[in-house]
């Protein structure tokens, strides 16, 4: 295994033991999540009382693989904490999510939980947002207007395509953009703003939501928050 991914094996791992006997858990997607599913699957084959929110169905396949309880929207409205990965974390925890695509229901998932725990990798960290590209997911009925009305923002957004160079469809039925912004100097605002043109969706910028990170290293973990 690359030194990478013992770094998210560990913080992915790590974050496991925040969960409590009887909790609600909101599940993020991604690599580092892959290893906090599978860790959280043998704790609830160990008798852990916990069940799950997944926020993509990539996600909710390996949960399932792994053994992990689900449950959804229609039964919880509240969650005791999420459990998420990100693609840039900044100083005042400030996140740049949505690589993977899942971002919108990410976003729901972390609205909805008491508690948000980043789990990321140290090449995450960043003195400054912006240089992995925002993912911002768009209604794909007159896309090509939305992607116009981003360019107010300053950037030429991409269109995300699949490997047969299609459009990429998210999990919800919609498209993706990606926005070379470069350096995000002021993501509150940035997020308001694209969130307030119409035909986007959301945004892969979470202010203000991150209440713990933790950050794996190939040996170790470090937890703040
Ligand atoms: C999700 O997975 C996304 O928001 C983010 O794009 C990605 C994190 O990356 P990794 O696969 O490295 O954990 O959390």
């Amino acid at each position: 295994m690359k030194d990478q991914d013992h770094a998210k094996k560990n913080a992915g791992e790590s974050s496991v033991d925040l969960i409590q006997n009887g909790m609600t858990v909101g599940l993020g997607s991604g690599s580092t999540v892959y290893w906090m599913l599978k860790q959280l699957g043998e704790r609830a084959a160990n008798g852990l009382d916990v069940k799950g929110v997944p926020s993509s169905q990539q996600t909710k396949g390996w949960a399932e693989a792994f053994g992990v309880p689900l449950t959804d929207f229609a039964h919880v409205k509240r969650l005791d904490l999420a459990i998420d990965g990100a693609d840039e974390v900044d100083p005042q925890w400030q996140l740049v999510k949505g690589g993977g695509g899942a971002l919108v229901r990410e976003k729901i998932i972390a609205a909805s939980a008491n508690s948000l725990i980043v789990i990321i990798d140290e090449s995450k960290t960043v003195s400054q947002l912006g240089a992995f590209p925002l993912p911002i997911e768009v209604v794909p009925f007159g896309w090509e207007t939305t992607a116009e009305r981003i360019t107010e923002t300053g950037v030429e957004p991409v269109a995300r395509r699949n490997d047969a160079g299609e459009l990429f469809v998210s999990d919800n039925g919609n498209y993706i953009v990606d926005c070379h912004f470069g350096t995000i100097r002021e993501p509150r605002a940035l997020e308001k703003q694209i969130n307030q043109l119409t035909g986007v969706v959301e945004t892969g910028l979470f202010t203000d939501m991150a209440n713990n990170v933790i950050v794996g290293y190939p040996d170790r973990t470090e937890t703040f928050g």
